[in-house]
């Protein structure tokens, strides 16, 4: 029987009580499969470790994780450690260093689940936002200078390489083209950032030539906004750059209902290192601690997992399931409008995987 070893990294916030439903579910996935296992090693990195020794993981934390098949994180932020110190010492020393470059975000609108846009349905909202997540405005590079003084200068440049922007288009174009519609926006803002996002805009027009069957277009980041409210049914796939598509996919997240629901894959597509799954939401401060979370975005994130290691089956038995307690707004929590807690959500997760027989 195979075994999976999966690498869990709570974090912090409501990242610890998504994640251990997340591994509770997985096993009972794995109990009623019964054709493989995960054994799941818990790291405990984050803000608490940080308080302790000055850092969010140790030094040779990325060696203890880089046989693992699989990461399923949390969240990174507490109220009392700066998000620039959480961010980058946890979250972004996993993605950059195992160069999980394509942060893959589905989104559309559950069983159950009414969207905040008036008349939109299932069909006309089915998206997928494809995230680069190894370059632009993260990439760590810029400074400060005269730090306090009248004079102080602080940049975050955007950087951006042909090579990091031609395998992100290629591997977007490709994801279109293995869905339905085969379609896909390229969102830039080639307009004001002149020299980056034209390179962009370049690249597309390249890489569409290699997809003669993908139908694209293109759009500034800002009109994009208003498509993805207005005329939500004309998206299908998106690509754009690691803070377009962060802000963007937010958004997406709260039109399908909730950013509780909306899950991640940050995929290393060589598979030389172990891609990482995750709900998009942070430690939600107002409500860590309260068990009334969302869990459903880190399952779902554990759906996308598994289709990473090859359970295409077990993959869609757990977003049944998932589907199944949707369908039922007694078992909506707070952030749906209903009641339930994240104890109760999992429970019927795993009720329903139990009581799966397809
Ligand atoms: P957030 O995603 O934590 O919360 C935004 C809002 O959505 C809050 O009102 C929260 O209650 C709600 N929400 C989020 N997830 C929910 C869930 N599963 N169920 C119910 N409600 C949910 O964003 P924020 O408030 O901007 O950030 C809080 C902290 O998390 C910050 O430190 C930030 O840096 C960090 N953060 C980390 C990640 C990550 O690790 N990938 C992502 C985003 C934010
Ligand atoms: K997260
Ligand atoms: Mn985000």
């Amino acid at each position: 029987m195979k075994t999976y070893k999966i690498a869990a990294i709570p974090g912090d916030g409501i990242g610890t009580e998504v994640v251990s439903a997340g591994v509770e579910v997985l096993q009972a996935l794995a109990k009623r499969d019964g054709g493989f296992a995960f054994k799941v090693d818990d790291f405990d990195w984050g803000s608490e470790y940080y308080k302790k020794h000055g850092i969010m993981m140790p030094e040779n934390g990325r060696d203890q994780i880089k046989d693992h098949d699989a990461i399923l994180f949390g969240s990174a932020g507490a109220p009392d450690v700066p998000d620039h110190i959480t961010l980058w010492g946890l979250r972004l020393a996993i993605c950059q260093p195992f160069d999980q470059y394509a942060n893959v975000r589905p989104t559309r609108i559950l069983p159950g689940i009414t969207s905040p846009l008036r008349n939109v349905n299932d069909k006309e909202l089915d998206w997928v936002i494809v995230r680069e997540n190894s370059e632009g405005e993260y990439a760590g590079v810029g400074g400060r200078a005269h730090k306090g003084l009248p004079i102080e200068v602080a940049t975050d440049v955007a950087m951006f390489t042909r090579a990091g922007v031609e395998r992100i288009m290629r591997f977007a174009f490709r994801l279109a083209q293995s869905r339905p519609r085969k379609k896909i926006t390229v969102v830039t803002k080639s307009n004001a950032q002149r020299h980056a996002m034209v390179m962009w805009d370049e690249i597309a027009v390249e890489i569409a030539k290699e997809f003669p069957d993908v139908e694209w277009d293109k759009m500034l980041v800002d009109a994009m906004t208003m498509r993805m409210v207005m005329r939500p049914e004309t998206i299908d796939t998106v690509v754009a750059t690691n803070l377009h598509a962060d802000i963007l996919s937010d958004l997406a997240a709260a039109l399908a209902g909730s950013l509780g629901i909306a899950p991640t894959g940050n995929l290393n597509p060589e598979r030389i290192f172990p891609s990482m799954f995750e709900p998009i939401h942070g430690s939600a401060f107002d409500i860590m601690g309260k068990g009334i979370a969302n869990p459903i975005g880190t399952f779902w994130s554990a759906v996308m997992m598994l289709e990473h290691l090859g359970e295409p089956k077990a993959a869609a038995r757990l977003m049944r399931a998932i589907e199944r307690v949707t369908a039922d707004k007694s078992l909506h929590s707070p952030d749906l409008g209903g009641k339930a807690t994240t104890r109760q959500v999992t429970d019927a997760v795993c009720a329903a995987l139990a009581g799966d027989n397809e």
